[in-house]
This record gives C-alpha cells, sequence and structure tokens, in this order.
C-alpha cells in the first residue's frame, strides 16, 4: 500500500492532521494501535483554547462543540483560604476558552474520517519506521495477525510520548530537553455536578487541587499526590475529604464538594519534555510525541493542534507550489509556541504545587506570586493571555 501521508497514531493530533489533509484534497492512511472503543474513552484534556476551536470548526468537527461545549470566561485561583478570579475577556480583548472533553473530540473526528476520509485502521500496530532520510519512508506496522508495509511520501509521528517515532530519529540528530516533577495528580470522574461553573485552581498547606468538569452533571477533579501513588489507598471519601480541604475558603467554613459516585480513578505523572528539532528528513513529529507538558496549564491538546494545523498547511502548500519552505520552517514555527507553552505549563504547575522539598521561605515565594496576581491587572493579563493561547496566524 502507498499513501501521500502515512500518520502513525490517531490521538487528537492525527485524527485532526487526517481531516486538514482530507479537506485539502490529501489523502492519508491512519494507524491507531488500539481499537476504537479506548481511543474514544481515554480520559484527558477538558480546555480548548479559541484557537483550537475554530480549527476544529473550519475542519468541520465543530457542531457537537458548538452544542455541547461550556464557554468559560474565566478561572478561580485559590489560596490562604481565599479566593479571586481571573477574568479572560476583560484581560484579553475578549478571549475566552471552552470545556470541551478530549474524549469528545475524538469521537467527532474518527467519526468524520470514517464516513468519508482516508482508511483509519484501529489494532494496527506500527513496530518502525525505514528510511526516513530518503525520497521513499516506509512504515512497517502488523494488523489482523500479519506483518503490513505501508510506503509513504511522509511520515508523521503523532504517536504520543510513549510512541515509537521519537526513537526512530537517530540519537545524534536529535535532543530531548526534560524535566520530571516530585509529584502526580490522582484524578477522579464522578456523577456529581460541578461546584462552581468555572475551574478553580487551588494552593494548599496540604498540595495543590484542581475542580474542574465534563458537563453540568460530571466533574473532573484531581489532587497532588506524592510520585507512585496506588489509586487503591484512596479510597472514594479520602479523595472527596482531602478536596474539601484542598479548596476550603475561611469564608465560608461549609463549603463542601457535591459529592457523587465516582466512575473513575488514576495516577498520572508530571512532565516537561520537547525533542528538537521536530523533524529528520521526511519524519515529521506532532503533539506529545514531540513535546508534553504537566497538564496544569492545559496545553497539551492545543499545542497537538497547533502543529497539525502548521504542518497540513506546509503540506499543502508543498503539494501547490512544489516549495518545501515551510516544510522546512515547520520545526521552528512549532517550537517558538511549544516553548512559550512549556515556560506558562512551568510556571502555573510550579507556582501551585508543594514539593516536598520545597522550604517556607518557597512557599512565601508561592504566596507572594499568587496575591500578586490578585492585586494587579498586569500579572493577571500575563496568566489570562498564556491561558486562553496564541492566536494561529499565518506566521504560527
Ligand atoms: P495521544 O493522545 O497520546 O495519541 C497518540 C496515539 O498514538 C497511538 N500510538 C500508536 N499507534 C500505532 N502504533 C504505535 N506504535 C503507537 N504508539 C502510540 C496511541 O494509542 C494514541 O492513540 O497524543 P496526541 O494525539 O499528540 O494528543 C496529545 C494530547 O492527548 C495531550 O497533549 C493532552 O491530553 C494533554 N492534556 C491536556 N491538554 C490540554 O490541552 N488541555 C487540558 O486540559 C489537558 N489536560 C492532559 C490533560 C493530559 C492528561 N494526561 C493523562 C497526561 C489532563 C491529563 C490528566
Ligand atoms: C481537565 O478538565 O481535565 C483539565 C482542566 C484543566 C487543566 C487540566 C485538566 O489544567
Amino acid at each position: 500500500m502507498h499513501t501521500t501521508v502515512g500518520i502513525i497514531g490517531g490521538g487528537p493530533s492525527g485524527l485532526l492532521l487526517a481531516r486538514l489533509l482530507h479537506n485539502a484534497g490529501i489523502d492519508s492512511v491512519v494507524l491507531e494501535r488500539r481499537d476504537r472503543a479506548y481511543v474514544e474513552q481515554r480520559q484527558r484534556a477538558g480546555i480548548l483554547e479559541q484557537a483550537t476551536v475554530d480549527v476544529l470548526r473550519a475542519a468541520g468537527a465543530g457542531a457537537r462543540l458548538a452544542a455541547e461545549g461550556l464557554i468559560h470566561d474565566g478561572i478561580e485561583l485559590r489560596h490562604d483560604g481565599r479566593s479571586h478570579r481571573v477574568d479572560f475577556p476583560a484581560l484579553t480583548g475578549g478571549r475566552r476558552v471552552t470545556v470541551y472533553a478530549q474524549t469528545e473530540v475524538v469521537k467527532d473526528l474518527i467519526a468524520l474520517q470514517l464516513a468519508d476520509g482516508g482508511p483509519l485502521l484501529f489494532e494496527a500496530d506500527v513496530r518502525a519506521v525505514a528510511g526516513a532520510d530518503t525520497d521513499r519512508p516506509s512504515i512497517h506496522y502488523s494488523h489482523d495477525g500479519r506483518d503490513q508495509t505501508l510506503t509513504c511520501d511522509y511520515v508523521i509521528g503523532c504517536d504520543g510520548y510513549h510512541g515509537i517515532t521519537r526513537a526512530a530519529v537517530p540519537e545524534s540528530s536529535r535532543t530531548t530537553y526534560e524535566r520530571t516533577y516530585p509529584y502526580s495528580w490522582l484524578g477522579i470522574l464522578a456523577d456529581a455536578p460541578p461546584v462552581y461553573d468555572e475551574l478553580i485552581y487551588a494552593h494548599s498547606a496540604q498540595g495543590f487541587a484542581l475542580a474542574s468538569m465534563r458537563s453540568p452533571y460530571v466533574s473532573r477533579l484531581y489532587l497532588q499526590v506524592p510520585n507512585a501513588t496506588d489509586p487503591a489507598d484512596w479510597p472514594d471519601e479520602r479523595v472527596w475529604d482531602e478536596l474539601d480541604a484542598r479548596l476550603a475558603l475561611a469564608a465560608e467554613p461549609g463549603w463542601r464538594l457535591k459529592r457523587g459516585p465516582v466512575t473513575q480513578k488514576s495516577v498520572l505523572p508530571m512532565r516537561s519534555s520537547v525533542t528538537e528539532p521536530m523533524r529528520y528528513g521526511r519524519l515529521f513529529l506532532a503533539g506529545d510525541a514531540a513535546h508534553i507538558v504537566p497538564p496544569t496549564g492545559a496545553k497539551g491538546l492545543n499545542l497537538a493542534a497547533a502543529d497539525v494545523v502548521v504542518l497540513a498547511r506546509a503540506l499543502e502548500h508543498q503539494r501547490r507550489t512544489g516549495s518545501a519552505d515551510l516544510l522546512d520552517a515547520y520545526s521552528d514555527t512549532c517550537l517558538r509556541r511549544v516553548w512559550r507553552a512549556e515556560h506558562f505549563s512551568y510556571s502555573m504547575t510550579t507556582m501551585l504545587h508543594a514539593d516536598p522539598a520545597q522550604s517556607a521561605f518557597d512557599t512565601k515565594l508561592q504566596l507572594s506570586q499568587l496575591a500578586r496576581i490578585e492585586a494587579s491587572a498586569h500579572a493577571a493579563a500575563e496568566l489570562a493571555e498564556n491561558y486562553v493561547g496564541l492566536p494561529l496566524t499565518q506566521e504560527s
């Protein structure tokens, strides 16, 4: 089998790229190792930047998003037992974010691709990429119990942080910049209405907590926990009690989260990582395959979408004009946005979490920074601009 663009991974970046290419008349094949149900149910991101919403809409995946997405005009920050709001439209000239789960984005993109797009193969496990530095790279994968080969003009690694494509770049041709954090998140999904109509990010002596949501009936909640925590050590009542303690307000002593059945519980490590350049010959890396951020800034899915917009535009330009200029610029173009998001995600993470090794001095610095955001429109605008995200322009 031969295709113009071979896409490894059917997560948000691979699926959106396939759709953008389909709309531009460029054929592609998506190879996804897991089955459809698994990919559609994997709990992950919840916040879409306006630029991501616009891209999904322009790609034809905006109908359910428009009907069911929850538009958020701000977030609440809690610390020292009090809370203050960061008002996005007021601080950013009218920009806002949308709560629409990654699971739903993925379902919408899969339905479109299966309806009229190029092949999207589930349970197609890619083992190797060969000839990335030649004109005719190939992807070796197993499907239906058989070893198969797909030759391509271009191979795109959309296979996430644990994928194989990053390692297909010779070590001498890539550099990875990485940071791990001395804490993880315990995340739960609960059939309980969100406490509040916006997200709450809380700094507390016991550690960070985040109250998010999936719908008016379903809450998504996170607690900072030590690395290597076993979710079994966190029975539901312990999770709720700890959330109540970390989100507590001095002015509302009786304040409690609305509790409900916990339907999922898992522990997620926190890591920052960037691999440069995001290209080797005819192999391009996109999304989590090239970079990850700790989720405190809600940036991962949005970065993945931005990468594939830049890449689809570059492939279309190449097809139309014969020029590889935009493909040659792909890595540098993406990395400017990536490093901004890396810095923001790092800042939010280190401002809000309790590092087990931190001193009382460090805690005072965190609280001083939070108070500064509360007191200064300039400091709040810096957070708001980064949170709502950079617009996607012709150059980025
Ligand atoms: P994915 O989603 O990891 O998809 C990669 C796909 O590749 C497949 N694959 C292979 N297929 C074939 N052959 C192989 N050898 C393969 N190896 C892997 C995998 O099965 C998978 O389907 O990467 P992608 O598409 O780049 O998308 C990235 C996003 O998923 C990720 O950045 C976000 O989820 C990060 N993230 C958040 N991002 C946001 O923008 N806003 C948020 O609010 C937000 N919250 C989060 C998050 C990530 C989290 N976790 C679990 C890390 C919250 C959490 C808890
Ligand atoms: C989520 O709803 O899963 C979510 C929201 C905001 C974040 C991280 C995760 O910063």
